[in-house]
């Protein structure tokens, strides 16, 4: 993975671009805020806009661009992803879980609302998620929107992120080592990042090797993802997270920061990026995005 500023220089422009229309499919596809329930529609809207990198949607974009997959259709499973993103994170930040107060730069949403209000936003978020993909202007096949539900329902879920939190939150009270760890970052962080980069093979009936390649792409750049997340909270500032910084450590929280020591962990996100773009080679010059979002992961500030 070269060093210099070449291939992000190319990689950022894009992702900008990529969160635009995120946003703008997200703004059309929530629902406005109307009637006795527009509170909750308001915090839906509060959780979901106006913040956040948008590197999923931008690997469901990237990944059905290979493919030749409608733009549109993609703005929709890019929109879902974002959804149950930010569902997740929304409760991630209640008194119960994380408890936290700051969240992209702005009061998290049961700071913002309430506690219950938050948690139906929440809820709201995630269900929203499944109709958008469900409904059949995402794709013409019946087969494929089918399988593409199937894939988030076992990447949000026991199975994925939410079997992840809680190992999360059962670590938090015991010493588990690297392989445990590892276990749970791939659930709880790499499954919905493997889903966005799936999702565009799903939707563009890609063969088995290409749909393979990926997935494993998603797999390890959701876990060098993790790491680079937790470095930055041992190393970066709130202000430039617009989150709590230093919260692993405060909670005596193992991660693979804690495990190996700052230098080995980078080296580590360093070697899973590289191994991530290596999966690409099938899609010749037409993934170099997806090869500059390797090195993105691994040397963002935020
Ligand atoms: C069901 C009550 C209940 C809770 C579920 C699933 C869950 C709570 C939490 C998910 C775990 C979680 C928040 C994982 C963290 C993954 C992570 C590093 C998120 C930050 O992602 P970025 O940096 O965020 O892409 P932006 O703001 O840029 O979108």
């Amino acid at each position: 993975m070269s060093s210099d500023r070449s291939s992000l220089s190319l990689f950022e422009p894009a992702l900008s671009e990529a969160a635009q229309f995120v946003e703008r499919s997200l703004d059309a596809l929530l629902p406005a805020v109307a009637g006795p329930e527009g509170r909750l529609l308001e915090a839906m809207r509060y959780a979901a806009l106006g913040g956040g990198k948008r590197l999923r949607g931008f690997f469901v974009l990237q990944t059905g661009r290979l493919f030749g997959v409608d733009r549109g259709a993609l703005g929709r499973v890019a929109a879902a992803i974002e959804c149950v993103h930010a569902y997740s994170l929304v409760h991630d930040d209640l008194p119960a879980m994380d408890n936290d107060d700051l969240r992209r730069g702005k009061p998290t949403v049961h700071k913002a609302f309430d506690e219950a209000t938050a948690i139906l936003a929440g809820d709201g978020l995630l269900t929203l998620a499944f109709g958008l993909i469900a409904a059949p202007d995402t794709h013409g096949d019946p087969f494929a929107r089918c399988e593409l539900v199937s894939r988030l329902a076992h990447a949000a879920g026991h199975a994925g992120m939410v079997g992840g939190q809680m190992m999360d939150m059962l670590f938090e009270h015991g010493s588990p080592g690297l392989p445990e760890i590892t276990r749970l970052q791939r659930l709880k962080t790499a499954a919905l990042i493997t889903f966005s980069c799936e999702s565009g093979a799903i939707m563009g009936r890609a063969s088995a090797p290409a749909r393979a390649a990926l997935t494993t792409y998603g797999q390890e750049l959701g876990l060098a993802f993790q790491i680079a997340d937790d470095l930055l909270d041992a190393e970066g500032e709130t202000a430039q997270l617009g989150k709590a910084a230093g919260k692993d450590a405060s909670r005596g929280k193992p991660t693979v920061v804690s495990v190996l020591g700052a230098e080995r962990a980078r080296a580590q996100a360093l070697a899973l990026a590289q191994q991530a773009a290596a999966h690409l080679e099938l899609f010749d010059e037409r993934a170099d995005l997806l090869r500059a979002a390797a090195e993105f992961v691994v040397t963002r500030r935020a």
